[in-house]
């Protein structure tokens, strides 16, 4: 089915249109004024794991420049950030016996400078630069990591709480589970136990969020009035043969897996049972004694359950799903559509109504919550073209089947921001793959960043809304 037709309409008042970026991939200055190295850091600079064996010494040196960030934000005209702190940076060693104020520091200056213009920051604890310290007795595999991560938030809570109003404890536990602790793509390029590591480190993580999340609840909601939760990611997936029922449910399983892993326990209680079956089953075939998927007690549930205060979601693009005989857990394989349009990225594809689908999904799923997208975007490749007609293409349909998960799905859409404020670090891809509204020139020193095209787009389409409102085609779109 097509669905190029554009709905005109708008947000709901108050939606907080914003741009986002994490701490490794902008900040560079990797070991200035006091800061401890992350597992990022170590994996850039072990040869070959990432092309061109490029890292984030450098990046866009944000760290250095504020003013210019303020700048770029302000050209865009977006009321929001959405930044990371750096762990390492504030806690060398991540735990918090030792405070690295100058790294602190860093973060004040940057949320004053945003305040000042009017910028309101989202400040997200955790995008995946884990203080190599902690990785060295075994990062999200050792559950005292939950402990750990818990003092971090509790520091910057105290700390930024007064300014930030809009917290995210971790950005896409999924990849740092799968790719840092099963691939190894990622680091800590774990890839020894493909099948339980994740599972081991997932389970940490959703207890690691649920602890900040009670933290803030507990200790500063009362007075500093934010709001806190959790980034999930996920691709929608539709069935390659949408009349074989196989592969309809192939295609669920690929999103109860992918969303469902971190969601289900966050807002429903618990692994689905889906889940839990699917991998029980799998492990016994295998001749193990018991799920490769660990177990939480009831009290555990229940600790983890309801820690939101909003859903954060991550989405980029849609997959084409079919049923194989569990050769993989799923049950199911992955494909792209070779109709959809690529982009820099050989995951990424494009296919706006997936967009749609999954926010009806999550709205569905998980009892209608407030939807924060903390990321959507796409990213070019190759010589650099400031006419960045794809982002644009990009943006403006993915905004548009925003705009109809809003108005005519009913889901709750509070905000949306979009990837990324500049060129940067995409991790394995180095440099290569730019995802920016802003070229950042690495042929000069400085650094400068240049608005490509979307920039005005961005602005002037989007965030103001759609001017050019016609109630009629409205009505025949909710007729459909
Ligand atoms: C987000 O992850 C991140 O939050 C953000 O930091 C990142 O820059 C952005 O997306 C764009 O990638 O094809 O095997 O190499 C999105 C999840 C994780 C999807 C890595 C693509 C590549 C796996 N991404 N994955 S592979």
């Amino acid at each position: 089915m097509l669905d190029v037709e554009m709905l005109y309409g708008h947000f709901p008042g108050g939606f907080m249109w914003s741009t986002a970026s994490a701490s490794y991939q902008i900040e560079g200055a990797w070991r200035a004024d006091g800061k401890g190295l992350s597992i990022w850091d170590k994996f850039a600079h072990t040869p070959e794991k990432i092309s061109q064996d490029d890292n984030g010494d450098i990046a866009c040196d944000s760290y250095n420049k504020i003013a210019e960030d303020i700048i770029s934000l302000k050209t865009l005209r977006v009321r929001h950030y959405r930044f990371s702190v750096s762990w390492p940076r504030i806690m060398p060693d991540g735990t918090n016996k030792k405070m690295n104020e100058a790294g602190l520091n860093y973060y004040h200056r940057l949320v004053d400078a945003l305040l000042e213009a009017n910028i309101t920051p989202q400040v997200t604890l955790y995008h995946w630069d884990l203080p190599q310290a902690l990785q060295d007795v075994g990062g999200w595999e050792n559950e005292t990591i939950v402990e750990r991560f818990r003092d971090y938030a509790d520091v910057v809570f105290n700390s930024l709480g007064d300014k930030v109003k809009f917290w995210i404890t971790i950005n896409e536990p999924y990849i740092v589970a799968l790719h840092g602790y099963g691939h190894g793509i990622f680091a800590p390029g774990i890839n020894a136990n493909p099948g339980t590591a994740p599972y081991i480190a997932g389970h940490n993580l959703l207890k690691a969020h649920a602890e900040a999340w009670h933290v803030y609840n507990d200790k500063y909601r009362a007075k500093q009035g934010g709001i806190i939760g959790i980034t999930i990611n996920s691709d929608w997936a539709e069935p390659r043969n949408p009349y074989k029922q196989e592969d309809v449910d192939a295609a669920m399983r690929v999103v109860q897996f992918m969303m469902g892993w971190f969601a289900h326990p966050v807002f429903n209680g618990d692994y689905s049972d889906l889940m839990k079956n699917i991998i029980r089953e799998r492990s016994l075939a295998a001749g193990r004694p018991q799920s490769r998927l660990p177990e939480f007690t009831p009290a555990e549930v229940a600790r983890i359950k309801g820690t939101h205060d909003y859903f954060g979601f991550n989405h980029y693009t849609t997959v084409l799903a079919f049923y194989v005989d569990f050769q993989n857990q799923e049950g199911a394989a992955v494909i792209s559509d070779r109709t959809w349009l690529e982009s820099g990225s050989d995951w990424l594809k494009v296919n706006p109504m997936g967009f749609r689908k999954i926010l009806k999904f999550i709205k569905d799923e998980y009892g209608n919550p407030p939807v924060f997208v903390t990321e959507n975007g796409v990213s070019e490749r190759g010589p650099v073209n400031l006419n960045d007609t794809l982002r644009i293409h990009y943006y403006e349909n993915y905004i548009n089947q925003a705009l109809k998960a809003y108005l005519l799905d009913g889901v709750d859409m509070r905000g949306y921001a979009a990837w990324s404020l500049m060129d940067n670090l995409e991790w394995t891809m180095g440099y290569d793959e730019r995802f920016g509204l802003f070229y950042v020139n690495r042929s000069d020193p400085s650094l400068p960043r240049i608005p490509k095209k979307s920039v005005w787009h961005y602005f002037k389409h989007w965030c103001q809304g759609y001017p050019k409102q016609n109630s009629s085609i409205i009505t025949r779109l909710r007729e459909l």
